[in-house]
């Protein structure tokens, strides 16, 4: 089966956590899958993260932000993603397309409408087949991004974005809540403050019903 299958939410919701235990529960399904993330995807994405999330001695302005993530998306996709669902693999995405409508667009407040064209453009006619949004409150996913970031000593700190005021993470989420409302098709939403095992049952209700369809 084929279809591409994206985590998104805030800093800290969980998604990294949850796509992994829903990689286990797909392989102990026998179905095919690969698990990938924006950015960093494919080597040019690897490259573009060093980029965009650690904290550099230089500026990145929104524009230049905007365009970066969206190269990495055209690659990604090119290289990796299409590939796998040409092979008829499950693609579970760790962010995509929505998260630059929610970060570029509701919190650096560039244009929507030209941010859905520039994703189509580094996409072209892929949508996610499938949403899960993780959402929680932006200072208990904040919060658990910053113990990470502090327990994790030997890796980059990745923190350009957990060091934004807490205004543009309440943006942040705003905008994921009303791109659910534009779609509700797509999207589930699934209250991320709960504790892993629980949210990890719901991940698993929600794929296998959408398997089954
Ligand atoms: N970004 C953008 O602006 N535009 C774009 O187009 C794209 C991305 C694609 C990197 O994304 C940044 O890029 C991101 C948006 C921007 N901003 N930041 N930072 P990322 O997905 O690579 O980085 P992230 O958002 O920080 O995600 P993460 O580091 O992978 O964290 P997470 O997926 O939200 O959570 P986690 O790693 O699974 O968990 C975080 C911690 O909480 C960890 O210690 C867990 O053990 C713990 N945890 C997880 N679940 C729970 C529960 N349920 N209870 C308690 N503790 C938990």
């Amino acid at each position: 089966m084929k279809a591409l299958i994206t985590f998104e939410g805030i800093e800290g919701c969980g998604k990294t956590t949850q796509i992994r235990m829903a990689g286990e529960y797909l392989g102990n399904q026998k179905i095919p899958y690969i698990i990938t993330e924006e950015p960093g995807g494919s080597p040019l994405g690897k490259k573009i993260r060093e980029i965009l999330l650690n904290q550099e001695p230089y500026l990145i302005g929104a524009r230049a932000e905007l365009l970066l993530f969206s190269a990495a998306r055209a690659q990604h996709v090119e290289e990796v993603i299409l590939p796998a669902l040409q092979a008829g693999k499950l693609v579970l995405c760790d962010r995509f397309s929505d998260a630059t409508l929610a970060y570029q667009g509701f919190g650096r407040a560039l244009n929507i409408d030209f941010i859905k064209t520039l994703n189509d453009f580094s996409s072209p006619s892929l949508k996610p087949d499938l949403t899960l949004l993780f959402d929680l409150p932006v200072k208990i996913g904040l919060s658990r991004a910053r113990d990470r970031i502090t327990r994790v000593r030997n890796s980059p700190r990745e923190d350009r974005f957990e060091n934004e005021e807490l205004a543009f993470h309440r943006q942040v989420r705003e905008g994921y809540l009303s791109l659910v409302k534009e779609e509700p098709e797509r999207f589930r939403v699934i209250d991320a403050s709960q504790d892993i095992a629980t949210i990890h049952r719901e991940v698993c209700r929600y794929l296998a019903s959408f398997i089954r369809r």
